[in-house]
């Protein structure tokens, strides 16, 4: 057997290459489902395998249409194909969550909005999300892999990173990884696809290299020949504004992000940012495995009925948003949770989405409390545009308890204390875009006075 070699290379020009204590050697398994929820729905309707077809969102019209559909058959599977619901008949606003690996291959995909996808692919089937069944089968597959005695860190709903080190050769972690992928199939009638590499970063880029059932590895020894190729975009972490401003610099692969001088990225894109770019192209990753099983964030979102104007539909929006931080407070009360930051996110007509968050030491799941953290938010967005989604998250978690416990007691006016930022996101990968607060008098007006926080 070959003994692993993933030692961590060393950075360029890194003064702390030259150190002579080496990080101890990481296996991580990065492991993300196929199609996810296409493939759940696959299961109940077989009749639809190989076939074109996008999950969407919960259209009403498409739920009934097919509740009427099982009344007819009796059953799901039995329902003739040519009766479904296809693309082309679509009217709205929603956006594909996902589709089959057939409908991609007409250009179509996560996030692409539903009439834009109906135009390359108008004869795809559309079902309705079923978001309580998704998240049973995410329960399920990650209980395979607790059920081996394995951690993993939750990354979302179908993606895990699990910590493979104690394998003691590469053939072991693959046979282990080809294990795993036979358990959930096995358990859940699902493939997934895992990339083994020393580090996160590598991990994730290894499991989306040959999907489906695909298990790739992504050592720094193949970086050159696996890595450096592709487009930087691949990275995890840039998101389409820094490609676009990557691209204007000439650097389109992460080879050529590799050969570029720190300083001359510094001038586009601060310190830190052009640290972690030429890291990243590295394959340099030292971030450690969150193990644990609290989520990370808890968030509510909506797309509009129609694109809303920040000042007209003002009244309409307060109601909107103080929904929205009703129902973020009733999630954290139900999970027990009180978080420690809140952030707003807001996408324009235009698809551009942005959000601004704030921290605070006083926890909460107080829905007016959250409303207020939430407004502070919102008055530093610009609002130069119409608003088609609108959203809220609750981040920085804990526990009830952990907190009652805590030797950080109630500020006298918790509302003083809150730290601030803000960054453009761009699907799901969120850049920091400093700048001063935007004092705004809108929606702010609708808020309600905060009650006292509770704990
Ligand atoms: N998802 C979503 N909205 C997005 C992207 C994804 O609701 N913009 C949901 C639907 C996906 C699931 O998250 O099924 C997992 O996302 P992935 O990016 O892993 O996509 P898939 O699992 O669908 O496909 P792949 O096989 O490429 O992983
Ligand atoms: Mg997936």
């Amino acid at each position: 057997m070959r003994e692993i070699s993933l030692i961590e290379g060393p950075k360029p020009g890194d003064v702390e290459a030259t150190r002579t204590e080496k990080p101890a050697p990481r296996l991580i398994a990065h492991l993300d489902m196929d199609a996810f929820f296409a493939s759940v729905e696959l299961l109940r309707f077989p009749q639809l395998q190989g076939l074109a077809l996008v999950v969407g969102g919960r259209s009403k019209t498409i739920m009934q249409q097919m509740q009427q559909l099982q009344a007819q058959y009796g059953a799901l599977e039995s329902i003739a194909v040519a009766q479904m619901p296809r693309l082309r008949q679509y009217q709205g606003r929603g956006v594909i969550t996902t589709a089959s690996y057939a409908a991609r291959a007409f250009g179509i995909g996560s996030g692409m909005g539903l009439m834009k996808a109906a135009t390359r692919c108008p004869d795809a089937i559309l079902l309705a999300a079923d978001f309580e069944r998704y998240r049973e089968y995410s329960r399920r597959f990650k209980a395979v892999i607790r059920d081996q005695g394995l951690s993993l860190e939750d990354r979302g709903i179908d993606e895990v990173y699990i910590d493979l080190s104690h394998c003691a050769s590469l053939e072991q972690a693959q046979a282990l990884s080809r294990q795993l992928q036979s358990s959930i199939f096995e358990a859940t009638r699902l493939s997934c696809s895992i990339g083994l590499a020393p580090n996160k970063l590598l991990a994730k880029i290894a499991s989306d290299l040959r999907k489906p059932k695909g298990l790739s590895i992504l050592t720094h020894a193949s970086i050159e020949e696996q890595l450096w190729p592709l487009p930087v975009s691949r990275l995890h972490g840039v998101g389409p504004r820094t490609a676009t401003k990557l691209l204007a610099l000439g650097i389109n692969t992460i080879a050529e992000l590799a050969a570029s001088r720190l300083d001359d990225l510094q001038r586009h894109f601060g310190s830190s940012h052009s640290r972690w770019l030429i890291d990243a192209s590295w394959g340099i990753d030292e971030r450690p495995l969150v193990l644990s099983s609290e989520p990370l964030s808890i968030s509510r979102e909506t797309t509009l009925e129609r694109d809303m104007h920040p000042k007209q539909d003002r009244r309409e929006l307060g109601g909107i948003f103080t929904q929205l931080c009703h129902q973020l407070a009733t999630d954290l009360q139900h999970k027990e949770r009180l978080c420690r930051v809140i952030s707003v996110k807001i996408r324009n007509d235009q698809f551009k989405t942005s959000t601004r968050d704030v921290s605070f030491t006083q926890a909460t799941n107080d829905p007016a409390q959250l409303r207020h953290w939430a407004s502070q938010c919102l008055k530093r967005f610009p609002f130069d545009r119409r608003i088609r989604l609108l959203g809220v998250k609750a981040a920085g978690l804990t526990s009830k308890q952990l907190v009652t416990a805590s030797p950080v007691g109630p500020k006298s006016d918790p509302h003083c204390e809150g730290m601030y930022s803000e960054s453009l996101v761009a699907n799901g990968l969120e850049q920091s875009q400093p700048s001063a607060p935007v004092q705004h008098p809108l929606w702010p007006e609708l808020e309600p006075e905060p009650t006292t926080p509770e704990v």
